[in-house]
C-alpha cells in the first residue's frame, strides 16, 4: 500500500490506487464503505504516514475516527464512497508540509 501511494503523481493516480484497494475494504462490495469497513482502511492509511513521517496529525488518530468520518462523509449518508475517499487523501497530500510524501519523478 505505501509502495503505490508513494508512487502517485497525480489526481489520477490517486484515483487509480482508491479503485484497486476498494475491494480489499468493502467486504460487503457494496461499491462504498461504512464505518466499520472505513475504520479499517483508516488504520493501514495512518499506519502507512505513520511509518513515513514518524508523526500523525492529530486529526487523523483513530481516537477522532468520528470526526474523521463526517469530515469525509461529506454528504452525510453514512458511508464513504470513492470519491469521498480520494478527496480526503488528495487533501491530505496536499496538507503534507513536505512533499517528500510524493517520490520526486
Ligand atoms: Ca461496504
Ligand atoms: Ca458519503
Amino acid at each position: 500500500m505505501e509502495k503505490m501511494f508513494s508512487n502517485a503523481k497525480n489526481d489520477a493516480d490517486v484515483m487509480r490506487i482508491v479503485q484497486s484497494l476498494w475491494s480489499e475494504y468493502d467486504n460487503d462490495a457494496n461499491g462504498v464503505l461504512d464505518r466499520r469497513e472505513a475504520r479499517k482502511f483508516v488504520i493501514d492509511f495512518m499506519t502507512m504516514i505513520k511509518m513515513r513521517e514518524g508523526r500523525v496529525s492529530s486529526m487523523y488518530n483513530l481516537d477522532n475516527f468520528d470526526k474523521w468520518f463526517t469530515e469525509v462523509d461529506k454528504d452525510a449518508n453514512g458511508t464513504i464512497d470513492m470519491r469521498e475517499m480520494c478527496n480526503f487523501i488528495k487533501t491530505l497530500m496536499r496538507q503534507a508540509e513536505r512533499p517528500k510524501f510524493f517520490t520526486p519523478g
